[in-house]
């Protein structure tokens, strides 16, 4: 029988000659003008930062400012230090569990969260943990959910995949399911004539999944303010985009929905594609197709090495040309708005701020085993009992 890999490479795979390529450097922008420590300033990013399917690709040309630069630098260090410590908890078996890191996706979610108010939803995929933490929760909460105490942001019920917060909707388990949800979301904010945008989240490998196909049309037919936003991060759990899609160019997978592409290394262009994705859905397009091509550094989740289908050096050649936060230190130290030596502090500072909060989580209580019986039902509407493990383990409401 023909194997499955022989019959791929019957396919031609080459795009057409004349696709420009997307640029994924993470440090392509220019600065346009003196680069201000007070006031807004100009920059242009790369040419090829974006591609556009059946929709203008956003302007190239935007302001930014020293504060809010600083900022997202401050940020991206901070998630990727409560990841990597998270890691070396895993390692040392004080958490248990699934547990999905995004290192090397940080310009995704700071770039994300800082284009939006909190009123916009974001919904996504069990790689949660920044948009806990960007969204409201603290490192303290997410580190101790991960570590299963009562203190954690879903008292310890949740664990690594099921965070949430007032302003972040999750936090999903089953590849794909939160399409579907944030689709519902975003229905809820047009029935309820709502200025919202919804950021529904998935990966290179859910956007196989029949519920995405479904939620697409849904979304097209009532023309929905939902931004379907494809982290192509170039794998799935195991699998690369080229092994799984037929199609891997997300941006285009969306029938009658257009789509972008864009940078999802340089945060200055995520910044502007999330910003250009929110006012389309807002003024009455429907919905639209976001692909962010981005890179994770580390397994799939802490069962995966990350090297049995892709190479050391390919992880080491990404780690070292295309890195998000060494991409936006080159541009705070070339527009001279701080110096290596600043954001050394900052790194510092971030350091500082998770091991305390490690320390902090491992202090927190383990939650009583009687909590197994609570937050399974809305209360009200509990049923008069509730069966555990053991058919004589009965628990009644
Ligand atoms: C319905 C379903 N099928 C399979 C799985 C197992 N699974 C977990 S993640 C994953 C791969 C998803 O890859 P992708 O969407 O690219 O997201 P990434 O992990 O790269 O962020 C698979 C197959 C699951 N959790 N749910
Ligand atoms: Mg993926």
């Amino acid at each position: 029988m023909a194997s499955l890999a022989r019959l791929r490479s019957a396919l031609p795979r080459k795009l057409p000659p004349f696709v420009r390529a997307l640029q994924t450097a993470a440090d392509s922008t220019q600065l346009q003008e003196a680069a201000s420590h007070d006031e807004p300033f100009n920059v242009k990013l790369h040419d090829d930062s974006f591609r556009g399917h059946n929709t203008d690709i956003p302007s190239l040309e935007l302001e930014v400012h020293k504060d809010q630069l600083i900022n997202m630098y401050r940020q991206m260090t901070t998630i990727r230090r409560m990841e990597q410590a998270a890691d070396a908890l895993y390692k040392q078996k004080f958490i248990r569990g699934f547990c999905h890191l995004a290192i090397g996706q940080e310009a995704v979610s700071v770039g994300l969260t800082q284009a939006l108010t909190n009123e916009d939803h974001i919904i996504t995929s069990y790689r949660s943990h920044p948009f806990a933490i960007l969204r409201g929760g603290t490192v303290v909460g997410l580190i101790g959910e991960l570590l299963g105490r009562e203190g954690g942001i879903s008292k310890g019920k949740g664990g690594s995949m099921h965070v949430f917060t007032q302003y972040f909707k999750g936090g999903h388990g089953i590849v794909g399911a939160q399409v579907s949800l944030g689709t519902g979301l975003a229905f809820s904010a047009k029935y309820q004539e709502q200025p919202i945008a919804t950021f529904t989240m998935y990966g290179d490998g859910a956007s196989n999944q029949g519920q995405v196909a479904e939620s697409f049309n849904m979304a097209k037919l009532w023309n929905l303010p939902c931004v379907y936003l494809c982290e192509n991060n170039k794998y799935g759990m195991g699998t690369s985009a080229e092994r799984s899609s037929a199609n891997t160019e997300y941006f285009t997978r969306g029938d009658k929905i257009p789509g972008i592409q864009a940078n999802g290394m340089d945060i200055i262009a995520v910044y502007q594609a999330v910003k250009h994705a929110k006012n389309w859905v807002l003024n009455g397009n429907g919905p639209l197709i976001l692909e962010l091509v981005t890179y994770r550094y580390g397994g799939h989740s802490m069962s995966d090495p990350g090297t049995s289908y892709r190479t050391r050096e390919e992880v080491q050649r990404m780690r070292s040309t295309q890195d998000p936060i060494r991409g936006l230190q080159h541009y705070i130290q070339e527009w001279g708005l701080a110096s290596e030596e600043d954001l050394k502090a900052i790194d510092k500072e971030s350091k500082n701020e998770v091991d305390k909060a490690v320390e902090e989580a491992k202090k927190l209580a383990i939650p009583p085993a009687e909590n197994l019986w609570t937050d399974v039902y809305a209360t009200g509407y509990e049923p008069p009992y509730l069966r555990g493990r053991e058919r004589e383990e009965i628990h009644r409401f």
